[in-house]
């Protein structure tokens, strides 16, 4: 028996790991530099285009990383704390260096090991890929949320999906967008540890069935199956300065070793290798949807491979140190659902707990239902996940029968609410009955957990009054509002490193980890000396940023002008079109000479629409021929610019938002669940132009009206009017506007080109048109004007503009974290005297 038994040999107690040991100094920064690129990597010559130097400054980065990880899952171990486990379908990281460094504390140290060799280490920042493992807000939102956790010693744990291709990189060409491949793993990511020992098998296909047990217990399993190994790949995710550093695990998939191995056995070898593709096809890619078009096969693939695998690693770890005994799990443990892309995990614990690990039904019901938690980052009806019971039947036929289990009793709990409310049944029920029906996600995701949270207080209203209101009527208690934020240790301390250092001369740099000290600015809004350097930090990084949209685009654009912003994926309820129509106003103001324009502007647009989203696309190609008539007509010159910045990701916002005067959040009210762009700017002290949607609503709250331009209709507005909606008669009846869809029409901006404005202008006219964008003109046109003329008086602009960065305090994620944990999570701190 002694061969069996594996040796382990704890190497947490010697000397290494015990305590950071690595110096933090430049001497060692450099040593351990060389060592990395001579030794490791095998280079002899720094050539800076290479990524070798960038690979070997993450090594020794890394290295003091490695010991204070090692720590911090020791104590979470020992201790046996209560822990989250973070389950999304998206991490938009962005690139990790200049965190790291920040977080760490080495940043100057790193910088000047770096200068002894002549090398900028600006310049080895830039080297680094995004890793876009995300499409926007609700993929960011889970990086922001990670660094918070580590920072706030929280023993969270970010689960998701080590895509091989990230977002797709966009090019513009003739105005029309083109998708290409973002390869980000083709040069190796050197931040992540491939942890094979953790492997876990993920079964798809198969049958369900029925068996009896030893001991007379009916019992299910799920047989014939095609399994998928889960391979887990983690990166490090430092806290700010404390010793800490969580996890973020992302699964790659691989063919099992057993990969169809009759076929191989029958010389089949070709075929065999082509199914070992078909696994590894899981996790090739991320889904550029973003609230558009669903239903596909390979995405449920993958949702069901995040939540299997992620579960599985969980009770791994608890079967490790307790045993086969449950019965204080969900005291120890919590899952959190980004949206409903994870979902599944309600009904795979389930099955886990039931069919490998022997619990009855209820306790297994009771576990689940206390531990996951689910958050809805939408209102829009498109991007409410179904799934046809047919393809579950094919995939996941056991997963298809808890469902149906689950469904069962559940409508029992509500004939026991409601008795003979049989309208209620339908409703409520997860299987959306039909010719082809349906499993709704977001109902599975509520039956299955006690904490259901909307991401702004205004779109948690919603939530409860409209979308769940049948859910909130039965378990008000479960409803709750947590609203979004960022992490400004990206999002000002690292990105914009002249007002950081401006306000840390101030006011101390305790913002870094409670933004709330930010009001204290509010003092020095009316201090001169300040207020002319607050001006000559924002100028400086308009010209960083005119700089590389230069590179980028070619166009010089004037960094004394108002930078008028918008960023975001391109979708219609943004609004980019309404932008775009103020553009065309403004223009044909200057041209006919009638109006006033007291404040020079450089309007930018910047966004990725879904591929297969036409009107999207559309909308990219109306704005790019709209800018090229702008940007070459003479008539405009140095009153109006209009740019499309190309290939918007995480580091293009980390050059854009501290370079913006004028935050633009437009969409038509009720439609964005909160906006985290408009944080961002508004920490960078961007003055927002806005409806009252999303968290725009709380930034004006906390900024004051006076700081904030507001305009368009509210939701309630937009409720009423819906059913006798005539956009025409808006045009009709404003002259500027008229001009400006006459403009459009005839052909000025698309000369060769017939019919490129057509579909944008139909959906403008539409009657049915949901988003509205007639109806808000006019009050955007005006908001814009107030907007300009604050502008023109520079104190009065500096003013908002610092009181915006003040009033930013409650959007950190840290905020947004400590909420979290004290409704939903409960967890303890892991606090340095554990260590
Ligand atoms: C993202 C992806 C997909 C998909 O791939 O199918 C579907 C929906 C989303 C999504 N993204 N749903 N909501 C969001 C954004 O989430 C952020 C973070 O909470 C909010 O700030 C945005 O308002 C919301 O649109």
């Amino acid at each position: 028996m002694a061969a069996e038994t594996e040796k382990t040999v704890g190497i947490g107690d010697i000397e290494l790991l015990q305590t950071p040991s690595l110096p933090m100094t430049a001497d060692a920064m450099l040593e351990d530099f060389t060592h990395y690129f001579g030794r490791m990597l095998g280079r002899q010559t720094i050539r800076t285009k290479s990524p070798f130097l960038y690979q070997a400054v993450v090594y020794a980065a890394r290295d003091r990383l490695m010991e204070r990880w090692a720590q911090t899952r020791k104590v979470t171990q020992v201790e046996d704390t209560r822990r989250v486990a973070y389950l999304s379908l998206e991490f938009l990281m962005g690139r990790l260096l200049r965190n790291a460094l920040l977080n760490l504390g080495i940043v100057d140290a790193t910088a000047e090991a770096l200068e002894r060799l002549g090398l900028d280490l600006e310049d080895v920042y830039d080297r680094e890929q995004d890793a876009g493992l995300g499409n926007g807000g609700l993929g960011r939102l889970a990086a922001c949320f990670l660094d918070s956790c580590a920072t706030l010693s929280l023993p969270v744990i970010g689960y998701g999906i080590r895509y091989h291709y990230g977002m797709f990189h966009q090019r513009i060409d003739n105005g029309y967008q083109v998708e290409e491949p973002d390869s980000w793993l083709r040069e190796g990511f050197p931040w992540e540890i491939e942890r094979i020992e953790y492997a876990r098998t993920v079964r798809f296909g198969g049958r369900s069935a029925v068996y009896t047990d030893a001991n007379g217990k009916t019992r299910h399993a799920w047989v014939d199956t095609q399994d998928v190994l889960a391979i887990p790949f983690d990166v490090p995710i430092p806290g700010y300065r404390n010793d800490i550093v969580n996890t973020l695990r992302l699964w790659s998939a691989s063919a099992t070793d057993e990969f169809d191995l009759e076929e191989f056995n029958a010389g089949s070898y070709a075929e065999a290798v082509a199914s070992q593709n078909a696994a590894e096809n899981i996790t090739m890619v991320l889904y550029p949807n973003a609230t558009t078009e669903n239903g596909q096969e390979l995405r449920l693939r993958q949702q069901y491979f995040l939540a299997s695998a992620s579960l599985q690693d969980q009770l791994r770890n608890w079967i490790e140190r307790h045993g086969e005994n449950f019965s204080r799990y969900a005291e120890k443990n919590c899952f959190q659902l980004n949206d409903t892309h994870p979902a599944i995990a309600v009904a795979e614990l389930m099955r886990l707990l039931i069919d490998d690990h022997q619990l009855s039904w209820d306790e297994a019901w009771a576990i689940t239902r206390s531990t996951m938690a689910y958050t809805n980052h939408t209102l829009l009806p498109e991007a409410l996940e179904m799934w046809p019971v047919e393809m579950f039947r094919r995939l996941l036929p056991r997963i298809l029968d808890i469902i149906y289990e689950i469904n069962a009793r559940f409508i029992v709990e509500i004939s026991q609410h409601w008795p003979g409310d049989n309208d209620r049944i339908q409703r409520m029920s997860l299987i959306r009955e039909g010719s082809e029906p349906m499993i709704r996600m977001a109902y599975l995701a509520i039956v299955g957990s006690f904490s259901v949270n909307g991401v702004a207080k205004l779109h948690s209203r919603l939530l409860r009054e409209g979308l769940f209101r049948d859910f909130a009527e039965m378990w008000p208690e479960k409803f709750n509002n947590k609203t979004n934020g960022v992490t400004q240790r990206r999002w000002l301390a690292a990105c914009n490193s002249g007002l950081a250092s401006l306000i840390t001369e101030r006011i101390g740099d305790g913002w870094t980890t409670d933004l709330s000290k930010l009001e204290r600015l509010r003092e020095f809004a009316d201090d001169a000396a300040f207020c002319k350097a607050w001006r000559s930090v924002k100028l400086e990084n308009k010209l960083r940023l005119a700089h590389d949209l230069e590179a980028r685009t070619g166009i010089k654009v004037n960094a004394g002008t108002l930078f008028d912003v918008q960023v975001k994926r391109i979708h219609e309820y943004k609004r980019q079109l309404l932008n775009m129509l103020h553009a065309v106003h403004l223009y044909e103001l200057i041209r006919l000479g009638d109006g006033d324009i007291v404040a020079p502007r450089t309007i930018i647009i910047g966004g990725k629409a879904a591929p297969g989203y036409v009107m999207a696309k559309n909308i990219i190609k109306c704005i790019n021929n709209v800018a090229r008539v702008i940007n070459t007509d003479p008539a405009v010159e140095d009153k109006l610019q209009l740019i499309f910045y190309p290939d918007y990701n995480v580091s293009a916002m980390e050059i854009i938002c501290p370079a913006a005067d004028l935050s633009a959040q437009i969409s038509t009210a009720g439609k964005e669940a909160s906006g985290t762009g408009n944080m961002k700017f508004m920490m960078n002290g961007a003055v927002t132009i806005g409806t009252l949607d999303g968290a725009n609503v709380e930034i004006r709250e906390a900024v004051g009206e006076e700081n904030f331009f507001l305009f368009g209709l509210t939701v309630e507005e937009i409720a009423e009017l819906r059913g006798n909606y005539n956009p025409q008669s808006y045009i009709d009846d404003d002259p500027g506007f008229s001009r400006v869809i006459a403009l459009l029409e005839s052909g000025h901006f698309n000369r060769f080109e017939p019919g490129v404005f057509d579909a944008v202008l139909q959906a403008i006219r539409e009657p049915a048109d949901a988003w509205m964008t007639a109806a808000d003109f006019r009050s955007f046109v005006d908001a814009q004007e107030a907007a300009e003329i604050a502008y023109n008086d520079v104190e009065r602009w500096t003013r908002m503009s610092i009181l915006n960065t003040a009033a930013s305090g409650r959007f950190s994620t840290d905020r947004t974290m400590r909420d979290y944990n004290e409704d939903i999570w409960r967890l303890e701190p892991i606090t340095q005297s554990q260590k």
